[in-house]
């Protein structure tokens, strides 16, 4: 799959409570972005123990995975969190998201979709999970990021078009890579971009 992922600490800080996953099962791929509440040594041990829980999981159904990843979660800081499934059989994106990581397609034709998380914080407070499905196209993107950085990026990529995600031959991880330089805040910092296909 092409990727592109970026992501570091916040400043002063050597650890990063920001995490992400990417795993594959039988013609699916599971995507995720993980922000542990907070920074530091206890906002990166909720994080890693949510990526655990994922990389454990066999049979993804995604709001089952959200009640594990609460249930595993009690007595850490706990994390928010963006979960979606690339069904490529049937060109359709299932997605799941607690709190406030923010994930949208962009779409070859240059309209962004927003995908729909719900209020809450794995591992503390957890009402309503919901999963939501998004036919895609193949070729158009996907884009998580925490909250480390400035969702203004998008309306960047829109406009200037440079380096534009939606040209097949741009280089994801730099695309990543440039956004995460010019556009994070004073807090862990990631983004992701994957090409559905
Ligand atoms: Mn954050």
């Amino acid at each position: 799959m092409d990727l592109g992922i970026a992501t570091r600490p916040k400043r002063g800080q050597s650890i990063n409570g920001d995490a992400y996953f990417v795993g594959e099962y039988d013609g699916k791929v599971l995507l995720a972005v993980i922000d542990g509440v907070g920074h530091g040594e206890e906002a990166n041990c909720a994080a890693r123990r949510a990526i655990a829980f994922l990389e454990n999981y066999r049979q993804p159904g995604l709001e089952t995975l959200i009640q594990g990843c609460h249930r595993e979660l009690q007595g850490t800081r706990g994390v928010v969190i963006s979960l979606a499934l690339m069904n490529k059989g049937n060109s359709t994106l299932s997605h799941a998201g607690i709190g406030n990581i923010e994930s949208r397609i962009i779409t070859e034709d240059n309209r962004m979709v927003h995908l729909i998380s719900m209020n809450g914080v794995i591992g503390h407070n957890l009402r309503k999970v919901k999963e939501f499905q998004y036919p895609y196209h193949p070729g158009d993107t996907m884009v998580m990021f925490s909250d480390g950085i400035s969702s203004r990026f998008m309306t960047d990529l829109v406009r200037e078009g440079i380096p534009s995600p939606l040209n097949p031959l741009v280089d994801l991880p730099a695309v990543a890579q440039r956004i995460l330089e010019k556009h994070s805040k004073d807090d862990d910092a990631t983004v992701l971009l994957a090409r559905l296909w």
